[in-house]
């Protein structure tokens, strides 16, 4: 049975819990990025995509790349959470030996479909895999999660020509439009907007959501899937360091040590 909305809310609250608790134990992290993309995550293993926890080399399942690699922490409390493997290993995340890694290794973690870290590669990986799939008659999608700040590499704009150029339908892709990077405004750094109307004029189709309305994702996803013989980008607007106030809109928050005391106040805001 699929989870109810209110559900769906517990489900992104926890993850956003996981990821203060493990970057608490590891030491560091990427705090913010993580809190922003909880509940673009939750959408995508909740009802957004076709998986199976038990088989996570399952052929038909739909497959998942972490462009903005860096936010690892949230997908590894949303892969544990959705049964992937313990909960008791996100405690060893960073750490030695760990599979767990600072960046998502596909060969160490049930569940991580790519092996990713720098950013800008993403999207070029999952062109990758949808292509395969087209030449091997496989149903299954491919989704992409990338941060806003990666669409400042240029491999961003060669992937988004390749997908449009293939009639990439298969490809979804979603960006987490939260303004925000780790020197500051994406804005005053190289201005992106208007966003939409670049991805548009590179011939995607492209939806707006509110990147924290659970329902509003998977209805973008569910639309993704009706069209034909183009890519779809879900332009995903979120707040960085979404849930616990101090940290929104931070850039500080972006890649920092959470100490104790901050810790039990950002568990405070998230209870
Ligand atoms: C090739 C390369 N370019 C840049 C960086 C530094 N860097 C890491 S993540 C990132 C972008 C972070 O912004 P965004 O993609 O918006 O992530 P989010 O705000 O969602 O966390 C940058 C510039 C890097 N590590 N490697």
């Amino acid at each position: 049975m699929s989870p109810t909305p209110n559900e769906l809310r517990d489900i992104a609250k926890i993850i956003r819990r996981d990821v203060l608790t493990m970057i608490l134990e590891s030491g560091s992290g990427h705090v913010g990025g993580s809190l922003s993309a909880a509940d673009i995550l939750t959408a995508l293993y909740w009802g957004g995509m076709r998986v199976n926890p038990e088989m996570p080399q399952w052929e038909d399942r739909d497959r998942f790349v972490l462009s903005k690699a860096h936010a690892s922490p949230a997908l590894y409390a949303a892969l544990a959470r959705r049964g992937y493997f313990d909960v008791k290993e996100l405690m060893t995340f960073r750490k030695h030996k760990s599979m767990l890694q600072g960046f998502p290794d596909m060969q160490r973690t049930p569940g991580i479909d790519a092996s990713v870290g720098s950013p800008g590669q993403g999207l070029s990986i999952t062109n990758g895999i949808a292509m395969a799939a087209k030449r091997d008659e496989k149903t299954f999608r491919v989704y992409c999660l990338m941060g806003d700040g990666e669409a400042h590499e240029g491999q961003v704009w060669e992937a988004a020509m390749t997908a449009a150029h293939h009639g990439l339908d298969n490809v979804c892709a979603i960006m987490d439009r939260n303004m925000m990077m780790g020197d500051g405004s994406t804005e005053d750094i190289v201005a992106l907007s208007p966003l939409v109307d670049k991805w548009r004029t590179f011939n995607w189709h492209v939806i707006e959501v509110d990147g924290h309305n659970i329902d509003q994702i998977l209805a973008a996803c569910s639309e993704a899937g009706t069209v034909k013989g183009r890519p779809t980008l879900v332009h995903a607007r979120t707040v960085k360091g979404k849930g616990v106030p101090f940290m929104e809109n931070k850039p500080e928050w972006h890649d920092r040590k959470v100490t104790e005391e901050l810790y039990e106040e950002a568990m405070k805001a998230l209870s």
